[in-house]
């Protein structure tokens, strides 16, 4: 059969030109890549694509800020590598956007099909490796396939509970000749994936009269009320009905912290009056949460009083870790707004004058002995100088949870943190990442001296696109967060938690280093093009965030801290309420 071209047919293209086009139909215009011989064809033509073009200087660095950039704006977020090491330096970006449903494609160069299985040279097997940790993945054997898998891969890491796809494409396939055409994500349609449902209205109905007959209901916010975009919905029915709010770490924003209604953080170490509250509570209404141990406690112990209330795009996390007497699956957004003209005001004094004791006895406090310098005043001060208008990423530890404490959440997508998964290392990219997504707002990367490390690598892309990043070193020269659970519960046997000079055991200094913190964070800055600059003075904390957030530069900011600060409250693990430390005797 003779090939020509007939008169209105799509024209021949290589897989790689299919996916750029499909990219672009996504509306993709950050990608986050690294490069390498079985993503070569790729490559060489985003130069021309219609995107933005960022190279981080790890591949997870690289998924990292497509999951920031997702996380700061509710796009997807797409990144491409090489095959083998590539791929695999992509797991745990991909399982920490996994664990906190954040929607990503990810797509990997793959050694040529007929190689596949025969241990070639940068071969890994993607697919199977990454399946526990994506929503979905394709390995792409069949290049006519490609325009409807790459619009598919879209549709599914943003419909229903959002969550990272991963397209493993081999060379050949890159290279091979198509004439399939370009695929919309919106023009998708999969028979056994219909993430879309109507509004359960007996299911919203029986809510709304459990609410009006309880006496003492609780909201209990989770990230799903973010993704959904249901916050302003929430914090309606939250203020007409009078019903106190509690978030989880990946809630944070979704209710005003500043209103009389909010508790604040729920779990480890959320605040007394959020977890009394579970525990005296008789409705739990839970929305886009999925009762996360860290939030729990002892299961069988978590809200004895009350009727279980759960709102969940995801039918699988309804009922997972508790039997729920009031299930209603769907969109968070949706049955708010159906539950919204179901409800009435109430006044509910006698519980709320009850919660409003509990917040006043146990705010989230520190003490400041005279000459130190308490990590926490430092994250209290992002906040003040930044007016409470800083997009904060934190890292993971001890000053995550500070930061989640001590700043006043007010407004969704201004709190990025590595929740489920817990990553060290995320902090700095994903903030790198949520920069690029929010160029004109101020971005805050809070990170320990420890979790800083493991992605310091990246701070040049930073400067090198010259992004108005700030990053706050919280340095206490530990692992703070294990250093704390070895005091508390491992008779202070410190093991493996000093950094730096300090951790040799002779305590000599060796020659030429005059510090006894390692790295000198503020050499490292300056190594990488930014401003450093360390405080350890309270009185210029203040002063230094102010001159950092008027600058255009990278700044990088180490405070020196209290060294044996910790997180408190605590709710000791698997432990319920009344077995909350305040603080060590
Ligand atoms: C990749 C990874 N490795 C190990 C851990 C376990 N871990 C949790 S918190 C923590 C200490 C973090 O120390 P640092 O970054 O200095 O922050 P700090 O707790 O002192 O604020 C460690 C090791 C983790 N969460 N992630």
């Amino acid at each position: 059969m003779k090939r020509g071209k007939k008169r209105g047919a799509v024209p021949e293209r290589t897989g790689a030109q299919c996916l750029i086009a499909g990219l672009e139909r996504a509306g993709v215009s950050v990608v986050f890549g690294y490069p390498g011989g079985m993503i070569i064809d790729v490559f060489n033509l985003l130069t021309a694509a219609k995107m933005h073009f960022v190279l981080p200087r790890h591949e997870q660095g690289g998924v990292h800020m497509a999951d920031g950039y997702a996380r700061a704006t509710g796009r997807v977020g797409c990144c491409i590598v090489t095959s083998g090491p590539g791929a695999t330096n992509t797991v745990t970006g991909l399982a920490t956007a996994y664990m906190d449903g954040i929607p990503l494609v990810c797509i990997c160069g793959q050694v040529p099909t007929h190689m596949i299985g025969n241990d070639a040279f940068q071969e890994a097997d993607i697919t199977g490796i990454t399946r526990p940790v994506t929503k979905h993945n394709y390995l792409v054997r069949n290049v006519d396939e490609l325009p409807r898998i790459v619009a598919e891969a879209f549709h599914i890491a943003a419909t229903g509970k959002p969550g990272p796809v991963l397209i493993d494409l081999p060379k050949d396939v890159q290279r091979a000749l198509t004439r399939a055409p370009d695929v919309s994500p919106e023009q998708v349609s999969i028979r056994s994936y219909q993430p879309g449902c109507p509004v359960d209205e007996v299911a919203v109905d029986q809510l709304a009269k459990a609410i009006q007959a309880a006496r003492r209901p609780l909201l209990y916010a989770g990230g799903g009320v973010i993704a959904a975009g249901a916050a302003p919905v929430l914090t309606e029915i939250a203020r007409l009905a009078n019903i106190p709010v509690t978030t989880t770490l990946m809630g944070l924003g979704a209710f005003p912290e500043d209103d009389p209604l909010a508790l604040r953080l729920l779990g480890m170490h959320g605040s007394v009056a959020a977890n009394r509250a579970v525990a005296h509570c008789d409705l739990l209404i839970a929305a886009g949460a999925r009762f996360d141990d860290r939030v729990t406690g002892k299961i069988s112990e978590f809200a004895p009083l009350a009727t279980l209330a759960h709102i969940d795009i995801d039918r699988s996390a309804i009922g997972k870790s508790l039997a729920i007497d009031l299930p209603v699956h769907g969109d968070v957004r949706a049955v708010l707004e159906a539950l919204r003209g179901r409800l009435q005001p109430q006044p509910r004094d006698e519980w709320l004058r009850e919660i409003a004791g509990w917040k006043e006895a146990f705010p989230f406090a520190y003490d400041h002995p005279a000459g130190t310098l308490p990590p926490q005043y430092v994250i209290e001060q992002v906040d003040r100088v930044s007016r409470g208008q800083a997009l904060v990423v934190t890292d993971v530890g001890q000053h995550q949870m500070w930061s989640a404490q001590f700043i006043t959440h007010r407004q969704p997508r201004h709190f990025l943190t590595s929740g489920g998964l817990g990553t060290m290392g995320f902090g700095l990219p994903a903030a790198i990442g949520a920069q690029f997504g929010c160029p004109e707002q101020l971005v805050v990367c809070i990170a320990g001296d420890g979790g800083i490390q493991m992605n310091v690598q990246e701070l040049v892309v930073a400067v090198e696109h010259q992004l108005p990043l700030k990053v706050v070193i919280i340095n206490n020269g530990h692992l703070g967060m294990v250093r704390q659970w070895q005091q508390m519960f491992y008779q202070k046997n410190y093991s493996a938690v000093v950094l730096g000079q300090r951790h040799r055991p002779d305590n000599e200094r060796m020659p030429g280093v005059s510090d006894a913190y390692l790295p000198d964070f503020v050499k490292l800055a300056e190594a990488y093009g930014a401003v450093g600059v360390r405080v350890s003075d309270p009185a210029e904390v203040a002063p230094t965030l102010r001159r950092a957030f008027e600058s255009p530069r990278v700044w990088v900011m180490e405070f020196r801290v209290t060294a044996e600060e910790n997180v408190f409250p605590m709710v000791p693990p698997g432990g319920t309420v009344e077995q909350i430390i305040h603080r060590l005797a």
